[in-house]
């Protein structure tokens, strides 16, 4: 009974993942609304608040001088975890991101973001412009902007330009062709690494809040350095999964090791002064070297 009904949650969960992902790969963008708990909203945005009023204004065009942002969100409320962790979006960061030389992702930033009256339109960009590798036709990151304030039209949304993750990577497009996240507070606005966005104006009398928690290719280095924003002390009371997230786990083959083996040794218990190196291959790459093996006679084969 109880294997069944998991089974069917799972084959449910994965039939929903497979339609938001598809409809963010078709326009660029998704918009899930009403996706997370009313308590755990209204829980983590108490906890913000005080850091929102805290918050210096922004320097500079691109961040926005009318604009207030916070990063290291994981350390500003326990409610944190479950926007990072949201089991859907998870699995359609991964459905989108992996692929056979990529096996995890990473959390690329937290990022609070309130918009005060009076800002102007933000620049259009590429998040995934922050990469340096070849674009077109390919993603290297997802967004998740959290509305924490209902999002209209007036208090400075964020646009999007649909379809834009399939023009030309570099190019920009017409103001007239973006549209508006408009969404009640709890939605998820999810959109690409690829996908042309700028945050909105603020035409209201009151300030627009939201978070992003973006991913990335578990190979790239992220945006917000995990392992300062979240060092080991801070990082061993995370449950397995947000600290893998927050970069306590290994890209294979061992990309982000610690002394040779998976950086989660630092957050279970004491770390011994010599640590024994560990092969982390892709199962490939394991393949290749026991053949190697095979044919040169190794003594060390398993
Ligand atoms: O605040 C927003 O709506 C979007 C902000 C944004 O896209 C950014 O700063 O990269
Ligand atoms: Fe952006």
């Amino acid at each position: 009974m109880f294997a069944t009904a998991t089974a069917a949650r799972a084959s449910g969960l994965a039939d929903e993942v497979e339609y938001w992902a598809s409809t963010l790969l078709a326009n660029g963008y998704a918009m899930i609304p009403h996706a997370i708990d009313r308590s755990i909203l209204d829980g983590f945005h108490d906890d913000l608040h005080p850091h929102f009023e805290a918050a210096p204004f922004c320097q500079g065009p691109f961040y926005g001088e009318t604009t207030k942002r916070f990063g290291r969100v994981l350390i500003r409320s326990p409610h944190a975890a479950a926007f990072a962790q949201h089991e859907l979006i998870l699995g359609i960061a991964r459905r989108v991101l992996l692929h056979e030389m990529c096996n995890t992702i990473l959390l690329n930033l937290t990022q609070a973001i309130e918009i005060h009256p009076g800002a102007p339109l933000q620049f259009p960009h590429r998040d995934q412009d922050m990469f340096g590798g070849p674009k077109g036709g390919r993603d290297y990151m997802m967004n998740v902007m959290w509305a924490l304030d209902d999002f209209t039209d007036e208090n400075g949304a964020t646009r999007v330009w649909p379809g834009s993750n399939h023009s030309d990577p570099h190019g920009m497009l017409p103001e007239a062709d973006a549209i508006s996240a408009v969404m009640p507070r709890g939605s998820a606005f999810l959109f690409l690494g690829s996908a042309l966005h700028s945050g909105g104006e603020n035409r209201s009398d009151r300030p627009r809040r939201g978070v992003i928690f973006s991913y990335c290719q578990g190979w790239l280095r992220p945006w917000e350095n995990p392992w300062l924003a979240y060092p080991p002390d801070i990082a061993r009371h995370f449950n397995d999964e947000l600290a893998a997230l927050a970069g306590y786990r290994q890209h294979l083959p061992s990309l982000g090791n610690f002394e040779g083996q998976c950086p989660s040794v630092l957050l279970h218990g004491e770390v011994p002064r010599h640590l024994r190196f560990t092969d982390a291959l892709r199962a490939d790459q394991m393949d290749m070297v026991r053949q190697y093996q095979r044919e040169h006679g190794s003594l060390a084969v398993a």
